[in-house]
């Protein structure tokens, strides 16, 4: 069995992060071990939030790993909560990036065009230089903004402009960046990547609802990563997660008491297990 390790926080009510991504991998019939860098009562969107940090406990489970000669055929990593975390991020990956796995990074620092709680510019400047530890990137237009120091643009923009900032992304160091959220205004939103070895570019547009859905782009990325190591392409995969998070926005909308801080991608799951047989 395939074996992903994701390092990012447990928001104990929220929908986002390890409590999505352990169900989404567990369903692609891969193995999901986890790496938590912070235990949150709640996301850090609702109005209170506690947040412990558990940046000291990566070095002692990296060397314990490392002692047991554990492997891993992706890493993925989400939100991280600091600075040091990035740096200790950034030596496990170097501990156990190989020629036989892939780094998946989603460079969580925003949405709508602001930041979240927590984060800055200088934040997201370091995000950017942790990206070049990435063989996939999939910042999504407000990240790749911050990270590029371009000017967060929500519509009005072309084909042309995706490139350019999916060129640059890749200029940060890794070999493929995909832009999420790509509006071109003709009521579809989709994903758009770049691999930068074959200087080829892939996308792939859904149907596009009203309103903004926390937790979606975790959900996305915990598919993609999921597709991926389950040997589907890189559009394959995209596709795959895309059509999954479309799947779980529809259902949730069609369930009047559903939460509002997150979809319930639950329902969409047994669709998602059948690709994966
Ligand atoms: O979904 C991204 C995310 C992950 N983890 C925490 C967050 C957020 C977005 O707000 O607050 C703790």
């Amino acid at each position: 069995m395939k074996r992903i390790l994701t390092i990012q926080d447990v928001s104990g009510v929220g929908k986002c992060s390890l409590t999505v991504a352990l169900p989404i991998i567990s369903a692609a019939q891969v193995e999901a071990c986890v790496l938590p860098t912070a235990v949150l009562s709640t996301h850090t969107r609702f109005k209170h939030f506690t947040f412990a940090d558990l940046t000291d406990e990566i070095e002692p489970t990296v060397e314990v790993w490392q002692k047991e000669g554990i492997t891993f055929d992706a890493i993925y990593t989400g939100y991280l909560g600091s600075y040091r975390q990035m740096g200790l991020v950034e030596n496990l990956i170097d501990a156990f990036h190989t020629k036989d796995n892939f780094i998946f990074i989603d460079p969580v620092l925003g949405d709508g065009g602001t930041l979240y709680a927590r984060f800055d510019q200088s934040f997201a400047d370091r995000m950017a230089l942790f990206c070049s530890k990435g063989d996939v990137i999939t910042p999504n237009l407000t990240e790749a903004a911050f990270m590029l120091h371009l000017p967060y643009q929500e519509s009005g923009y072309d084909e042309s402009y995706v490139h350019d900032m999916l060129r640059r992304l890749t200029a940060l160091g890794s070999s493929v960046a995909v832009l999420k959220g790509i509006d071109y205004g003709d009521g579809k939103l989709g994903v758009v990547g770049y691999d930068s070895r074959s200087d080829d570019f892939f996308s792939y547009f859904h149907e596009k609802f009203p309103g903004r859905y926390h937790g979606t782009g975790d959900i996305f990325a915990s598919a993609v990563v999921a597709a991926m190591a389950r040997d589907r392409s890189i559009p394959e995969a995209f596709q795959i997660a895309a059509d999954f998070t479309v799947d779980s926005i529809r259902k949730t909308r069609e369930n009047p008491d559903a939460c509002d801080y997150g979809v319930e991608f639950e329902r969409a799951l047994p669709d998602f297990v059948a690709k994966f047989k």
